[in-house]
């Protein structure tokens, strides 16, 4: 039998895609080469830790490194990848390709940076976990999400967790109907006694749904509630330094809902560093609905404004002033 020398192959490749990369800033890809790549099945990326990618390939998930021409790309939990599978016993997959986004949600480190970074990628929903006995900064990082889902394509849901450490429920219920009146789903539930595990099922089944929210509010707590087979590290105050427990974004699926989960390491706060000023209004579903005389209305009191005579919430309102003037003081 002819040895098949795979050094060679792979840099003739290598060349090849090098080639093919040049090529796609300039013109679009030549026939032979576009069908070249294609050739390659599809994967999808299912965790990343520190460039340490690992690709769902044909119902297996295998570690992948980027093709030579692909080095210095960045990809996300949830891309849409070409994959080459290995070639004998000792090679890895190779990313040949990353393929269109679908949704993306970003954040950035604080709003004035444009240090950007995609928390997941063609993702359906965000699912955004609250402390039931923090509520007040909770709601305020949740309106944040709810802007950069709304520019990246995904649907808001909203979790109210911990809610066995709240005697009174007033608040927790207050919370859920000012977010349900403009068409955010709210779920409570305690990962602790299981309430309300069930129920938070059902707007996950058949979705990708990446979940985000401060550190320690039981977003893995949830997630091994729901994908028991996970046993994914839950953080005790004062193990591991204390705080962020997750330290990376990683994909479960529930085969009994054909559901994905994406758990992600808390954050402190969710920039939203590449938004204009005047674009946040659109993105916030109460002051989008309103009639305004100016298409680009920002709600200041400008001739034909609308505003007073809305019912927004309060709380709301006050959340698009503060994003705005933050927006403002970085732009
Ligand atoms: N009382 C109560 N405690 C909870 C609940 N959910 C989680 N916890 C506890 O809260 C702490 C943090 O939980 P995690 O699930 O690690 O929180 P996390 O959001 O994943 O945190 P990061 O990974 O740091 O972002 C742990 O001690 C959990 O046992 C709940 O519903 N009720
Ligand atoms: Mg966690
Ligand atoms: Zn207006």
């Amino acid at each position: 039998m002819p040895r098949i020398d795979i050094e060679a192959l792979e840099d003739e490749w290598e060349e090849d895609h090098h080639l093919l990369a040049q090529r796609r800033r300039s013109d679009p890809l030549s026939q032979a080469a576009r069908e070249r790549l294609e050739d390659y099945a599809e994967g999808r990326v299912v965790a990343v830790d520190k460039g340490q990618v690992r690709v769902l390939y044909e119902g297996e998930v295998l570690p992948a490194r980027f093709s030579g021409a692909m080095r210095g790309t960045k990809v996300a939990v949830g891309d849409r990848v070409r994959v080459r599978p290995p070639r004998h016993e000792t090679d890895e997959a190779r990313i040949v390709e990353l393929l269109g986004r679908r949704t993306v949600l970003l954040r950035t480190a604080d709003d004035a940076l444009d240090d950007e970074r995609v928390v997941v990628a063609n993702a359906d929903t965000v699912a955004v976990v609250l402390a039931a006995d923090y509520l007040d900064v909770g709601t305020r990082f949740l309106d944040r999400v709810m802007v950069s889902a709304s520019v990246g394509g995904l649907d808001t849901a909203v979790c109210i967790n911990k809610v066995d450490l709240v005697a009174d429920r007033g608040e927790v219920e207050q919370v859920a109907a000012r977010y349900e009146a403009i068409g955010v789903g709210v779920w409570v539930t305690s990962a602790r006694t299981g309430e309300g595990i069930d129920e938070f099922a059902h707007p996950l089944t058949g979705c990708w749904t990446a979940f985000t929210g401060h550190s320690g509010v039981g977003k893995t707590s949830l997630f091994n509630r729901l994908v028991p087979e996970a046993g994914r590290e839950v953080g005790e105050i004062g193990r591991f330094g204390g705080r962020h427990t997750t330290v990376a974004a990683r994909a479960m699926r529930i085969p009994a809902l054909d559901a994905w989960l994406v758990d992600t390491p808390g954050v402190r706060s969710f920039g939203l560093g590449t938004l204009r000023p005047t674009e946040l209004a659109g993105h916030f579903p109460e002051l989008a609905a309103l009639d305004c005389e100016l298409d680009d209305c920002i709600h200041e009191g400008e001739p034909g404004c609308t505003l007073e005579g809305a019912s927004i919430h309060p709380a709301r309102l006050d959340s698009y002033r503060r994003l705005l003037a933050a927006l403002r003081e970085a732009a």
